[in-house]
């Protein structure tokens, strides 16, 4: 309840940051872009507004996922009620739907396992059954993703599978198992397959399935995000929140680094956004959290005294 206060206080007075449960990322502002209820997977379109399935909490539901505008603020619910609509993706050329900037939902209906469904929901807000529920033999998708062309959505089921369609055509299997229960998943540029699994190891397979042997990582504990950078200070390196910490991997030369703590592993997705921020959706608190990049203008800001309320929080989160 305290927190949920803060939160309100922080949004309506606008201010960059506040002092209870917000994780820290050093040289960044992390401050709540938006309320969003049980919010998990999350997607954004072109312009910016941000999209969020809503979680399984007992009751399932039905209840509709959300709708962010740009700029941030309360979620507003968007499309008919679904059961359990946790996964969500941005139809952005009409690959799956019929109509292009639909928004796709997957979930299992009426909390019958084997019977998931994926809907999609029109810019006009109606919307129509794409794969009714039973029809595509997974068990509950976790995580929807296009691959950069945009044209084939690649989709996580948390027993381990993962499947494909393109074109709206019943998914096929692509990775019968990841070896293990998995809650995310994320689609490099060039049609390579993250996945984190529950056990806290990040694995790739390549556009074809066939996995790619090292796993990029071991021993990250429970894993719920990941998510590559869209360049910029993220550069294109891979993402995920694990051990209580925001986590940065360079597939390329197998580094990594710790540049965020005081994180909660119940967090369900990390999403970049089209202004080059990061965003994490806090599932417990019912709010998305905004990770800011650096402007050069804050310094400038901060010289002439505006903007010294947001150096100092950013001074207090940055230990
Ligand atoms: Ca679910
Ligand atoms: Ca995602």
């Amino acid at each position: 309840m305290k927190r949920t206060m803060a939160m309100c206080l922080a949004l309506l007075l606008g201010i960059q940051s506040y002092a209870m449960g917000v994780p820290a990322v050093d040289g960044y502002t992390v401050r709540i872009y938006a309320s969003a209820p049980k919010a998990y997977k999350m997607a954004f379109d072109p312009s910016g507004v941000l999209y969020t399935g809503r979680g399984g909490d007992d009751p399932w539901g039905p209840h509709p996922i959300h709708r962010i505008g740009v700029g941030g603020g309360a979620a507003e619910p968007y499309g008919p009620s679904l059961w359990d609509p946790d996964a969500v993706a941005v139809d952005v050329h009409g690959a799956i739907a019929d109509t292009a900037g639909s928004v796709l939902v997957g979930g299992q209906h009426n909390k019958i396992w084997y019977n998931d469904y994926l809907y999609a929901i029109r810019p006009d807000q109606s919307g129509t059954m794409i794969w009714p529920p039973g029809t595509t033999v997974m068990s509950n998708p976790q995580e929807l993703e296009f691959d950069a062309t945009g044209q084939t959505l690649v989709i996580l089921d948390p027993t381990g599978q993962i499947r494909t369609s393109t074109g709206g055509a019943t998914p096929t299997t692509l990775v019968s198992s990841v070896g293990g229960e998995a809650y995310a998943m994320t689609v490099d540029s060039s049609g390579r397959i993250f996945v984190a699994r529950a056990d806290g190891v990040i694995r790739a397979y390549g556009p074809d399935g066939s996995w790619l042997d090292q796993d990029i990582a071991t021993g990250l504990g429970l894993l719920h995000c990941l998510a590559f950078g869209k360049g910029g200070y993220w550069g294109n390196d891979l993402y995920t929140i694990g051990n209580e910490s925001l986590l940065r991997f360079n597939v390329g030369n197998g580094t990594s680094s710790v540049i965020g703590t005081g994180f909660d592993s119940l967090y369900r997705d990390i999403a970049f956004g089209p202004d080059g921020n990061m965003y994490i959706s806090d599932y417990t608190a019912g709010q998305i959290l905004q990770v800011v990049v650096p402007e050069p203008l804050t310094m400038l800001g901060a010289l002439l005294g505006v903007g010294s309320l947001g150096a100092y929080l950013r001074k207090r989160h940055s230990t």
